[in-house]
């Protein structure tokens, strides 16, 4: 991205930071006994830009603001405190009302092949052809400043910078959507979000407020068993997939109209982390997420996806058990296959996350030639929120001309003037038609945007399709294409939440539903409650149909990447260890295409046996082994029994055995294992790493990620 010369002095300014502030210090002895000296460490050098107001105006002294004598009144004429405080006082924009925490990166889409049968859009027309994005991935419900690992959907919206407009793709890490109408959205989210009198609970759905609404919206069921689901705590965004969620239409150069939706797919395959786990990342690292991000970008290590389209004809809209406008339904890939039709590739870091992440506004209503809506009733809605939201918090209808809105393709119009207005009209005509015949005045072209002329009658009514009434088939489907370990999560995630539930009557109001659904799952929950009394199942529109297929897309761990690219090795390290056996991890990680921390007892790091010293990147109390795919135990005896007396590497050790981690130990390590209550248990995932051979097999049996086989002996998720 261009930097303009505002952002390229507030970099070189952030440069000299510490310099300065050690430069402050001084200031302030030599102020008393000299009464002067600023210059000291203010004055521009070669290498630094001269610090001025907005308006231009160099500054002398950033320091002290203006005053009558030395212990005297500040007064009113100091321009340069004055600007300063009121621009200070006026950096906040409204947070986003949902979506509010979230991290963003530039990258291309690049398609793969030409798509023009289906659509005229620009972007799908040539082979190769790279276009630029951005995305922004998010939680929903938590405060712009909440940690990453809440239970939670994520966001997956992708700025299409196309050549005929920009095109935004808003999705989420979950292919439906809570509910239909979009008119219910205000209350979903005011159910999800911190209860108006006491603003708490922050980023959680583990409340009252959420469960009472959800137990009285059936509707929300197929979505909840996705929350539930580990899809709702992913490893990192680079690990999770993304869907469009509505129907949306690709129109062809001829007119012709096909309904698609839109699927990312990740090429570091999914992950997720368990509950336990996710709940002491957020303890350790609140920044967990986009920290992976942004080290992964920064490292060369560039996160890509697929774009998969399922393309839906009319025969199959008519044969469907379900309504391809109903939001809270999905395609299963068997039934409609992915065709993968280009790749998004994350190469760049933002220069300033609030210019960019934060300022970036996406909205449905983008669309571009090519595409178009459907009649989803949460898609239009949609389009309507998403423009009106911009101006509450970029504050002007000219957030288009901030550069991370502004399309890269040429823009003519006549719309002008407004706050912060940055493109305005040259010349006398500012309207069309005109007739003065001015050479660059814009005029409407037959190439542009037509609206699919879908027909359309009836009466205008307040009701629901009769064919969005199916409540709880797809829930079931989902719940039965899940592996026992997957399911077992979904149950105890439903029994965390619900135990958070203070009122009785929504817990059981909740198991009543999920009676619909599958009766083991509403037995194991309600034994998990120790519901007194199971309820009677909730009154169903629709009966729920048991003869859908299991669909093995939905699972995570069906479609696991048996790969440790991408991943981090957490190496716990003490003195006197063998350097070869180290070094030969270190290689193995690096052949992998994975990357790894080394954990010592203090930061200085540690001396190998043969004296040489190896460096840590983490303290053991900074680093858990809740932030590691898998960890590896290098000690040697005097290590291993200085570190069990650490809480800290008990719990590292104690934690990586629940979370079903892989552990790679010498053999010294045991006397840890013994502290962390783990030595009676080690099983296959526990692999002892006695020469450098070893550590090539290891990491290879790191491939399957967890050793999920283990959880029935620990317990934990
Ligand atoms: Fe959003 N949503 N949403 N949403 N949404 C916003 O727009 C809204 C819905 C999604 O990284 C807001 O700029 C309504 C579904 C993402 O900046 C707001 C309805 C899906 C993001 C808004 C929905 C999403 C938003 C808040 C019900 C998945 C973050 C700030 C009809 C397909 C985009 C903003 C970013 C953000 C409204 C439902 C995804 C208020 C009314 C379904 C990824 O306009």
């Amino acid at each position: 991205m261009a930097k303009n010369s505002h952002q390229k002095m507030a970099k070189d300014n952030g440069k000299s930071d510490s310099a300065t502030k050690k430069g402050s210090a001084q200031f302030v002895d030599q102020q008393v006994s000299v009464g002067n000296g600023g210059e000291t460490h203010q004055q521009a050098d070669a290498n630094n830009s001269v610090l001025t107001t907005q308006q231009g105006t160099p500054v002398s002294d950033d320091q002290n603001s203006l005053r009558i004598g030395n212990r005297g009144p500040t007064i009113m004429e100091d321009f340069h405190f004055r600007e300063k405080i009121f621009h200070f006082d006026h950096e906040r924009i409204p947070e986003r009302v949902v979506h509010a925490r979230g991290y963003g990166a530039h990258g291309y889409f690049e398609t793969y092949k030409p798509l023009s049968d289906i659509t005229s859009a620009d972007i799908f027309q040539r082979a190769g052809e790279q276009t630029p994005v951005f995305v922004r991935f998010s939680t929903v419900a938590g405060n712009k400043g909440s940690a990453d690992l809440a239970r939670d959907v994520r966001g997956f919206a992708v700025k299409f910078y196309t050549k005929q407009g920009n095109w935004d793709l808003v999705g989420n890490n979950i292919p439906v959507f809570f509910i239909q109408d979009a008119i219910k959205f205000p209350d979903l989210i005011h159910a999800a979000k911190p209860e108006p009198d006491r603003e708490f609970p922050q980023a959680q759905t583990a409340h009252d407020n959420f469960w009472d609404f959800i137990s009285l919206m059936p509707e929300s069921f197929h979505m909840v068993m996705w929350t539930m689901s580990d899809r709702a705590i992913p490893r990192s965004f680079r690990f999770m997939e993304g869907f469009g969620v509505h129907t949306f239409r690709f129109v062809n150069a001829s007119g012709k109209s096909t309904f698609v939706k839109f699927h990312w797919k990740p090429l570091l395959g999914l992950q997720s982390v368990a509950w336990n786990e996710a709940v002491k990342i957020n303890g350790a690292d609140p920044d967990f997420h986009r920290r992976d991000l942004w080290k992964a970008i920064e490292s060369g290590d560039f996160p890509e996806w697929e774009l998969g389209v399922q393309l839906i004809d009319e025969e199959f809209v008519a044969k469907f058990a379900f309504d391809i406008l109903d939001a809270t339904k999905l395609i299963p890939e068997e039934e409609i296959p992915i065709q993968r039709v280009g790749k998004l590739v994350l190469n760049q870091l933002v220069d300033n996350f609030f210019a960019e992440t934060e300022q970036v506004a996406f909205g449905t209503n983008n669309i571009v030639p090519g595409i178009d809506f459907s009649n989803d009733p949460l898609l239009q809605g949609r389009n309507f929120s998403y423009l009106d939201t911009q101006l509450k918090r970029l504050g002007s209808p000219n957030f288009t001309h901030i550069p991370i809105n502004a399309p890269k393709c040429p823009v003519h119009h006549f719309q002008q003037d407004g706050h912060m207005a940055m493109m305005n009209p040259k010349g006398p005509t500012n309207f069309e038609p005109n007739s003065r015949g001015i050479q660059d005045d814009p005029r409407e072209s037959p190439e542009g945007f037509h609206s699919y002329p879908a027909q359309e009658s009836g009466e205008k009514l307040r009701v629901r399709s009769e064919s969005f009434a199916d409540h709880y088939s797809q829930a079931r489907q989902f719940y039965i294409s899940q592996t026992p370990t997957e399911q077992n999560h979904i149950v105890s995630a439903l029994i965390f939440e619900l135990s958070k539930v203070e009122t009785p009557a929504i817990r059981s109001r909740v198991v009543s539903h999920l009676l619909n659904i599958h009766n083991d799952l509403a037995q194991q929950v309600a034994d998990g409650l120790r519901l007194k009394a199971m309820p009677a199942p909730a009154k169903a529109a629709k009966p729920t149909r048991t003869d859908l297929k299991a669909s093995d897309a939905l699972s995570i761990l069906k479609n696991g990447p048996k790969s440790f690219k991408g991943r981090k090795l957490g190496i716990l390290v003490s003195d006197g260890i063998d350097i070869k056996l180290f070094n030969a991890l270190v290689q193995a990680v690096k052949d992998e295409g994975a990357t790894y921390e080394v954990i010592a007892p203090m930061i200085g790091g540690v001396k190998a046996s043969d004296s040489t010293w190896i460096d840590a990147m983490q303290k053991i109390n900074g680093g858990p082994s809740v932030l590691y795919d898998a960890v590896a135990l290098l000690l040697s005896e005097d290590g291993a029994k200085l570190l069990s007396q650490e809480s800290t590497a008990r719990d590292f050790v104690a934690d990586a055995f629940a979370h079903c981690k892989f552990i790679g130990y010498t053999q010294p390590a045991a006397a840890l294992f013994d502290k962390a209550g783990v030595s009676q248990s080690l099983d296959d995932a526990c692999i002892a790493l006695a020469k450098a051979a070893d550590a090539a097999n290891f990491i290879k049996a790191c491939r399957a990620l967890r050793f999920w086989e283990r959880e029935s002996k620990v317990s934990v998720v």
